[in-house]
């Protein structure tokens, strides 16, 4: 498929991109960019008009191609190919213009977007820097620290900001090729505005310096953010060919670390979880309808209503169904505050397509209903048998429940094919990962729909199988006992924290422990005391904490304390004595963690459950789990998700280690037979990702 074209008409000529799903720029792009341009130079046209058909202008360099050789014509010279040009070529935009796309339109000699453009230089959220001139252009056309703040945060500008910034030079309401026609029309006489002859702007050195601080701070120990500053900074004291190679010279550093290989893993990882069964149609899914107006099905309500569905939310009685409402309208005000939603839309979906009820008859002609009541089976099956009761057939009956059998669940309907799991993580309006709990019975097109409304949310879906815990809560469970393990064994809670937030996780499990409430961890660990293994070892510590009242920030205090001198925490005195006690209690003599070992532990923890969710077939595919703790548990972006990790460190290490912990207490580290498989074979986990990009 020819993916540029050069088409003459008369004094204007139009050079059109066609590279489906977002015109990335491929080596054939590449090479027909450039044979485009000399068509064009060729032709008797004055003026060129740069667009792109489909749902996007290019979307940046195509991302598949990375770690991969590189391929002539490189990027920087095809720009510098259209900079060149004699005669003017403008750049008509629209969709989301990022990374390589921009730079491409910062090569031509002006630069119209459609209403509703978005730009941006991302490149730094994949671990790179723009490499194609964005560090030397950019700068040349907004000024240093706008172009650094532009460039270090990699995020996107509206189009009015963009023009109002000097990065467009004018936005306008029709299509890409009629906007970038009328632009032609003022161009068919004036000669081509080149950026790279533009002067180097000066350099407030004051304001760079806080730059600095504050690229610093927000990179958490990524490479990508500091080094593009200082790339474009360098470049900028050279000519203009020079600081493009010094540029090039840091894109292609960038390019071999760890970091770029993790952030792209990611990138492709949440992409390809949620795929649609293949041939399979989803079900209707306009009208909606929530059991429990709590903070779950308030979160959900707010998603489903901004995917644009319409919602039915059922409660006990009217002022539990009036409070969830005014709960939702308030978090709808918060989006038009926050200039995503206009006020009238807010108006309207509240007015329209939202209502509450009290009696389940409201939901005779729903399509889907997402059940977000209390955590406890008997409750969830009275709520279940009522809905097969009343929806109509061929309606999906979705459970919200965080880790019950999904199963059970369903065996209390007549139509268990209809019911499925949507694990929605809290606050579900906010938080993109959704677990699609798949059951025995579960009809294909039920979960196509779900895939379907994922999509619809803007959620990262990703399938599970039945388990308890289902892939996320099970491997925190997991990497939480490891934590527990080693407090009983001589660290501290606030050691570990320290160790998993200096991995690069935004909180550890103690500072995460109080958010949640310490009285989650000690209801389960009641649940399951009638049945639990003796051999297993339990974190005595945690249950007087919750026995003593201590529930975490909703308290005041739980393994830390919380109020107005520190209303982020602050250790507890009193913590690591009754820590210490409990020791003596079970007659362990306490001992050194280093911060490394803590952290390997911690990590062998969460990769041999994640193995063992694999084995079992609960996860799809490595990449899967990578997905569900990028998105669900804050595990570091830069290093791409627990199993990109573990075969960046090493599985025969993880092994090694887990072999030794399992001395001191085998019941606990069990080894997972696919990661002694792996690691005894040389294999890894990326392995077993079916050949996704
Ligand atoms: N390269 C290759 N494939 C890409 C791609 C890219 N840049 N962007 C998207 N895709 C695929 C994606 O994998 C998916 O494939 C499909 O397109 C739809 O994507 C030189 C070096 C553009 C905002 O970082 O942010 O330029 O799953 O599901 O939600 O200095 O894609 O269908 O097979 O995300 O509508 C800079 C990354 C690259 C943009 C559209 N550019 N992409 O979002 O669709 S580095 C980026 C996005 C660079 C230069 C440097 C989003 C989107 P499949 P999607 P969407």
């Amino acid at each position: 498929m020819t993916v540029v074209t050069y088409e003459p008409a008369g004094e204007i000529g139009y050079i059109i991109v066609n590279n489906p799903p977002v015109n990335a720029l491929s080596a054939a792009v590449r090479k027909g960019l450039a044979d485009a341009v000399a068509a064009f130079t060729a032709d008797a046209a004055q003026v060129a008009v740069l667009y792109c058909e489909g749902r996007t202008f290019i979307a940046g360099a195509d991302i598949s191609e990375f770690g991969k050789p590189p391929v002539e014509p490189f990027l920087p010279d095809v720009i510098d190919a259209i900079e060149s040009s004699a005669k003017p070529i403008v750049a008509a935009l629209h969709g989301t213009v990022l990374g390589g796309g921009l730079e491409v339109a910062l090569g031509a000699h002006a630069r119209v977007a459609v209403a509703g453009t978005k730009v941006g230089l991302p490149e730094v959220t994949l671990g790179l820097m723009p490499g194609a001139g964005g560090t030397q252009r950019l700068p040349r056309a907004i000024g240093v620290e706008k172009a650094a703040e532009v460039i270090t945060s990699g995020r996107q500008l509206g189009a009015d900001e963009a023009v109002a910034m000097g990065i467009l030079d004018a936005v306008a309401d029709g299509d890409a090729r009629g906007v970038g026609t009328a632009e032609a029309r003022q161009w068919l006489t004036r000669a081509p505005r080149r950026l790279s002859e533009l002067p180097v702007p000066t350099i407030d050195t004051a304001a760079l310096d806080a730059l600095r601080a504050k690229v610093r701070n927000a990179a958490r120990g990524q490479v990508a953010q500091p080094r593009a500053l200082e790339a474009m900074i360098e470049g900028l004291t050279m000519p203009f060919a020079e600081g493009m190679k010094h540029e090039r010279k840091a894109f292609m550093d960038l390019m071999r670390t760890p970091e770029r290989a993790a952030l792209i893993h990611a990138f492709f990882a949440e992409r390809a979880s949620g795929t649609v069964p293949a041939g399979v149609t989803p079900r209707k899914f306009d009208r909606v309808g929530i059991i429990g107006g709590g903070t779950m099905g308030q979160g959900i309500a707010a998603s489903a209503l901004n995917a644009g569905l319409d919602v039915t939310l059922i409660e006990r009685d009217q002022a539990a169904a009036d409070k969830a409402a005014a709960a939702i309208g308030k978090m709808q005000d918060g989006a038009v505050k926050r200039g995503k939603l206009a006020q009238a839309d807010r108006d309207a979906m509240m007015t329209h397509r939202f209502r509450t009820a009290t009696d389940y008859a409201a939901l005779s002609d729903v399509d889907l209903v997402i059940e977000a009541v209390f955590e406890n089976m008997e409750v969830k099956q009275d709520v279940f048998r009522e809905l097969d009761r009343v929806c109509r057939p061929g309606a999906v009956l979705a459970t919200n429940t965080s880790y019950l059998d999904v199963n059970q669940i369903a065996q209390a309907t007549s139509r268990p094919a209809d019911v499925i799991g949507l694990h929605f993580f809290s606050p579900a309006n906010v938080m993109r990962l959704l677990e699609i709990i798949i059951a025995d019975a579960t009809a294909q097109d039920v979960l196509a729909t779900a895939f379907a409304l994922a999509k619809k949310m803007g959620k990262i879906a990703v399938p599970s199988g039945v388990c308890e815990g289902f892939i996320g809560n099970r491997i925190l469970s997991a990497y939480r006992t490891a934590a527990d393990y080693a407090i009983l064994d001589g660290a501290s809670p606030y050691q570990v924290d320290r160790a998993v937030t200096g991995f690069g996780f935004p909180m550890g499990p103690y500072q995460v422990g109080d958010l949640a409430g310490l009285d989650i961890g000690y209801a389960t660990r009641q649940r399951k005391a009638a049945t639990r293994d003796p051999r297993e070892r339990v974190p005595v510590f945690a249950d007087r904490l919750a026995e003593a009242g201590r529930l975490g920030r909703k308290t005041g205090r739980g393994d830390y304390i919380y109020d107005d001198q520190s209303p982020k925490g602050r250790p507890d005195p009193e913590l690591e004595p009754m820590v210490a006690e409990v020791r003596a209690e079970l007659g362990v003599t306490p001992r050194e963690f280093t911060d490394d070992e803590i952290r390997d532990r911690y990590m062998a923890a969460m990769v041999n459950e994640s193995a063992r969710i694999l084995d079992e077939q609960i996860a799809a595919k490595p990449s899967d789990i990578d997905a569900v703790l990028l998105h669900g548990y804050g595990f570091p972006r830069h290093k791409g998700g627990p199993m990109h990790w573990a075969d960046a460190y090493g599985l025969d290490r993880i092994v090694a280690n887990i072999r030794e912990y399992a001395k001191a207490d085998a019941y606990a580290w069990q080894l997972s037979p696919l990661l002694e498989r792996l690691a005894d074979t040389g294999g890894k986990f990326a392995d077993l990702n079916g050949g996704k990009k």
